[in-house]
């Protein structure tokens, strides 16, 4: 018997991801005099180098090569803007971590993604993406931090998880929610699973993004 499409996709639905499939590159910004208007509502991908930011914008955007992606850690020097629509905007922000560029050169991006962070007006929300394997590294405690006390809302991407089985996986994503849950009184912060590769968890992401962009919901 053939089944029939699966009616989860409902019109009201579909017309949001519409925006994010015909998301393009808008620009990179090396300093903060580059940034484009502040105005509308963006939201930004933040992590460790190699956590999975460029891959998770690309499934994200149902597109292969939107941000590029990158086996060598630590290449994504530049904050880059993806466009989704006149009101909306994407943010792949440079991966902090182990980036093989000197000590000068790191405390400048360092200075400019923590101006960008503590300046934009149209910054809605952030994803905050940690490899499941290493999850709640020194830098994304201070990131943590920083949202906690400036009131800033953030969805975190446990990624790569189909690289560990369901069960630790899971239990992965209890200790996370565990830990951040007795610093985050105001309930700001959210953990999922996420799999680039098998497209885990997207609803969830869709879910968080588009009640940040406003995006008609049912
Ligand atoms: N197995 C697996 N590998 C992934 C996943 N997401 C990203 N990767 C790989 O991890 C590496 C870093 O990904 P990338 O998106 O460039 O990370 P970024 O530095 O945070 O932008 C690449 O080799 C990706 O192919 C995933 O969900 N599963
Ligand atoms: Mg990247």
């Amino acid at each position: 018997m053939t089944s029939r499409p699966t009616t989860k996709n409902s019109a009201n639905k579909d017309a949001s991801i519409s925006v994010y499939r015909e998301t393009q590159f808008e620009t990179s910004a090396a300093k903060l005099s580059q940034l484009p208007t502040d105005e509308g509502l963006e939201v930004a991908f933040a992590g460790r180098s190699n956590a999975g930011k460029s891959s998770a914008i690309n499934k994200i955007c149902c597109q292969k090569s939107l941000a590029r992606t990158s086996k060598t850690p630590g290449r994504t020097q530049l904050i880059n803007f993806f466009f989704m629509d006149e009101q909306r905007r994407l943010v792949d922000l440079p991966g902090y971590g182990y980036a093989k560029v000197s000590a000068d050169i790191k405390r400048r991006w360092q200075q400019t993604m923590e101006q960008y962070l503590a300046t934009r007006e149209s910054l809605q929300g952030l994803i905050l993406l940690m490899d499941v394997r290493h999850p709640l590294k020194d830098v994304d405690q201070q990131l943590l931090s920083w949202s906690w006390n400036v009131g800033m809302p953030t969805h975190i991407l446990l990624t790569k998880a189909d690289k560990l089985k369901r069960g630790p996986a899971q239990n992965t994503l209890l200790k996370v929610r565990k830990e951040i849950s007795g610093n985050d009184p105001e309930g700001l912060t959210s953990v999922q699973l996420f799999s680039s590769l098998k497209g885990t968890g997207l609803d969830e992401v869709y879910a968080v993004l588009n009640g940040w962009f406003q995006l008609n919901q049912k």
